[in-house]
Parts: C-alpha cells; sequence; structure tokens
C-alpha cells in the first residue's frame, strides 16, 4: 500500500495491516458480547422518542477501547458512547459499539460492531478531515466479518466483493433511515415518499453500519440518510468504497452527523432527482 501521508509516532504505513488484523479480532470479541445479550433483558440508560441508549453500549465500547489500545496505545479512540484521548489528533479509531441499537433492544438480530481508523487529512481541520484507512464491520448474527483497507478490495468473510450494476431505478432495491430526532423524522419523510413510487423496493433495516456492507455486496444498490453519524458509517463508507461503490457525504451543522448518499455509483443523479419536490402547476 502507498502510504504517502504524514507518518508520525502514532502510526506508520507498516502498522496497517496490523491494525486491519486488530480491528477484526476487537469487532469479533465485542460482537460476543452481542450475541450473549440478544435475548436478556436489557438495562436502558436513555430512552428517546426515535433512540435508546444501553448500558451495553458503555460497557462493549469500553471494551472496545481497551483491547484497541493495548495494540496502539497512542491512538485516540471517537465514539458513540465518548472518547479516548484527543479525537482532533492524527490518527483515530472511530468506533459504533452497537450499530442497530434499537434493533438490539428488541432481539431483533439486525445489529453490528463498526470499527474505523481514520487518519487526518493533509492540511484539513475540523471534525470532518479525516479519511478511513482501515474498516471492520462485525454482524456476529449472521457472522459475516466486513473488512477494507484503503488502496485495496473491500472483503466478506476473506472474499472479494463488489457492488450492483443496476442502472435503472425502477429496477432498484434502496435502503434509507430516519436518524433520531423528530427534525430528521420529518427531513427523511418526503426522501421516502418521493422514491418508493420510483424505486423497486424501499427497506428501512435500522443499520448504517450494514446498510453500507449491503451495498458494497450488492444486495443493495443504494443507501441514503440524512442526520446520520460519523461512527454509524466510518468503517462501512471505506467498505463501500473499496468496493468499488461511492460514498457521498454532507457534513451538516450538528458536529459529527451527515446527510450521506451510498450507491452502487450508478444511480446517485436518478435518486436525487427522483427526491426533488415536483414542480407545482
Ligand atoms: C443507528 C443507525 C441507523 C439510524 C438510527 C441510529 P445506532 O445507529 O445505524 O441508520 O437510522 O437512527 O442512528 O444508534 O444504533 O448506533
Amino acid at each position: 500500500m502507498d502510504c504517502t501521508w504524514g507518518l508520525d509516532d502514532t502510526v506508520n504505513a507498516s502498522d496497517i495491516p496490523k491494525a486491519l488484523r486488530c480491528a477484526t479480532r476487537v469487532a469479533r470479541r465485542a460482537g460476543s458480547l452481542l450475541l450473549r445479550h440478544l435475548a436478556a433483558p436489557k438495562r436502558i440508560d436513555l430512552k428517546a422518542h426515535h433512540d435508546i441508549k444501553l448500558e451495553l453500549d458503555r460497557r462493549t465500547q469500553r471494551l472496545i477501547e481497551r483491547l484497541l489500545r493495548r495494540e496502539f496505545p497512542n491512538v485516540s479512540v471517537l465514539g458513540e458512547e465518548g472518547n479516548v484521548g484527543d479525537p482532533a489528533a492524527a490518527w483515530r479509531w472511530v468506533v459504533d459499539p452497537i450499530d442497530g441499537t434499537v434493533n438490539f433492544t428488541r432481539g431483533i438480530p439486525h445489529a453490528c460492531v463498526s470499527i474505523a481508523l481514520q487518519r487526518r487529512l493533509p492540511g484539513s481541520s475540523g471534525w470532518d478531515g479525516y479519511e478511513s484507512v482501515v474498516g471492520v464491520v462485525w454482524d456476529p448474527f449472521l457472522e459475516e466479518m466486513w473488512t477494507a483497507r484503503r488502496g485495496a478490495r473491500a472483503h466478506l468473510n476473506g472474499r472479494v466483493i463488489a457492488v450492483s450494476d443496476t442502472r435503472q431505478l425502477r429496477d432498484a432495491v434502496v435502503t434509507l433511515g430516519f436518524a433520531k430526532s423528530a427534525a430528521s423524522v420529518r427531513r427523511n419523510l418526503p426522501v421516502f415518499s418521493r422514491l418508493c413510487s420510483r424505486v423497486m423496493k424501499v427497506r428501512i433495516m435500522g443499520s448504517a453500519a450494514l446498510a453500507l456492507a449491503w451495498t458494497a455486496a450488492g444486495r443493495l444498490d443504494a443507501y441514503r440518510e440524512e442526520g446520520i453519524c460519523l461512527w454509524d458509517i466510518a468503517a462501512g463508507g471505506l467498505i463501500l468504497e473499496c468496493a468499488g461503490g461511492e460514498f457521498h457525504r454532507e457534513p451538516l451543522s450538528q458536529r459529527f452527523t451527515y446527510r450521506l448518499w451510498a450507491t452502487n455509483g450508478l444511480l446517485r443523479g436518478q435518486l436525487e432527482r427522483a427526491i426533488k419536490p415536483s414542480r407545482r402547476r
């Protein structure tokens, strides 16, 4: 892998394969907590109208932090459940310990562990000035390990994957998310209503990381969500890019949130036209 970016004392080019192996091991270990607790009663830390936070979210992230920092003691961790070290450092792990928490809370086996290693882009500043270099999404329920390293092909359980070649909306299976606030539900709802009649099917699954991984493997053709968080998509976005897809994200005013279009690289123009408000006559 040609690592021309600035080396520093936290990570260097020869560490990238080691980081991928480490993230894979850690994700699998964290996934065993999800498996063990899927059917168990859950301790809820916070319940909002469109969101749930579990004690197990925090416990799983603490485990991930401990294991990552055992091998990479100088790399910070930025996660849905808090940060360890400087989240604005040259290198950072970006972690979602349970992506699909509401599904998981209700015993729906569609959730995963998402771990990405990111590096700051040369000359960039701000929370969004990074790119993922390693991405791992572990689905413990289907035993599917999704992995990618920038500059190489994406893999599912060690086999190379690629996006679909769907070119027409009428043939497309698209997934959407509504994020976590009343405002994001309001903003995402028109997208749902305008797409339903134009595509073959719309699916709403509840895990951004798996939506990205499934698009990377061609199970889905596109995924859109407004108000999605960095930790939900940092690993899955790299997996999609390394599978030949398009990971188009626009930072929003709320820190660490995006408007996201993830596609097979062939559909974004049609999708964006399809969701435009129709001209009143
Ligand atoms: C979830 C995302 C999903 C989104 C949910 C939630 P979490 O992440 O994966 O796409 O629609 O609102 O943000 O909270 O389960 O890690």
